[in-house]
């Protein structure tokens, strides 16, 4: 089967509701998996014989038009706070948004991939007055595949920034480090957005980090208490972003809480500040990642 296949319906892959939300649940031989229609928003993925690879929060609100804390979110058209509107939603409306589901179908490696698309509509128009095409496409298996597409419908150019802001599931985060960024240099926004060049080969954490890295390479996250490593590769993203909020902001995020900080590390596949994507019209950008379990 090709990737071009039509999207259809598969047995294993079925459209229903989760915690109140409409949601699409796979289950294959290979993994399982589960995807919110709000923000296209990759909630679950669980390759068979594995321990859940996806961090959700325990306390994370599932309600129409409330970005949920964990998963996948999905930040476009801008990444933060917005650079002039600083009562715009953070990270976008992409999140917080509901997409269409296209349906599932088989890809060349078999595993099974959903597509949602979000289109430009009055409401979003508010926020960013262009017409485009987002599409996110998530393809379950032993590996996960996350393809998010921007296509620039208007007559006009425009930019935008994107992330797909993954947390990923670890033991503990003090045992826990992310390789791959040596050399990098980086925004740090615990320190008053400051730049500096990573030194080290590997990042440990032991208090708030967040970090907006220059890098267009592959991240390991090495979870020395859960016994695995998580490979982060991608391609067309200039830009990764390294986030534990650490116990005290975490309890102040009443969907995370303290006790959940030590769960779990954000790797995020970006394009944001000066590697923002500037789109004539016409033109598309795709940005790949994809993330696999070693032992
Ligand atoms: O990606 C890191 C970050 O931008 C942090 O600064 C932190 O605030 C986090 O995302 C969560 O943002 P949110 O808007 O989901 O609360």
């Amino acid at each position: 089967m090709s990737q071009d296949q039509p999207f259809t319906d598969l047995p294993g892959v079925e459209l229903g509701v989760e915690h109140g939300l409409p949601a699409v649940r796979v289950s294959t031989n290979e993994a399982t998996g589960l995807v919110y229609l709000q923000g296209a928003h990759v909630a679950a993925w669980q390759p068979r014989g594995r321990d859940p690879v996806i961090f959700m929060s325990e306390r994370a609100v599932y309600a129409p038009g409330k970005a949920l804390r964990g998963g996948v979110p999905i930040c476009f058209p801008w990444f933060g706070a917005h650079a002039e509107h600083k009562d715009y939603p953070a990270h976008g409306f992409a999140r917080s948004r509901n997409f269409e589901y296209e349906g599932a179908r088989s890809t060349d490696t078999g595993h099974v991939e959903l597509g949602f698309t979000l289109q430009s509509d009055a409401e979003t128009r508010k926020w960013f007055p262009y017409e485009f095409v987002a599409r996110l496409r998530v393809a379950f298996g032993a590996t996960l595949g996350l393809y998010f597409s921007v296509i620039n419908r208007d007559s006009k150019a425009f930019g935008f920034e994107e992330a797909l802001h993954s947390y990923f599931a670890i033991a503990d985060i003090r045992q826990t480090t992310v390789r791959g960024l040596q050399g990098a240099s980086y925004a740090d926004k615990v320190r008053g957005m400051e730049t500096f060049s990573e030194a080290g080969p590997e990042i440990r954490f032991s208090g708030e980090t967040d970090r907006v890295y220059e890098s267009t390479g592959t991240c390991l996250i090495e979870d020395a208490a859960g016994k695995r490593s998580l490979v982060i590769e991608k391609q067309n993203s200039a830009s990764t972003v390294v986030w534990n909020p650490w116990s005290e902001r975490a309890a102040q995020m009443s969907d995370l809480g303290a006790e959940a900080f030590p769960k779990m590390v954000c790797v995020e596949s970006a394009n944001v500040g000066k590697s923002q994507i500037s789109l004539q019209p016409g033109e598309a950008h795709l940005l790949r990642v994809s993330v696999s379990v070693s032992d």
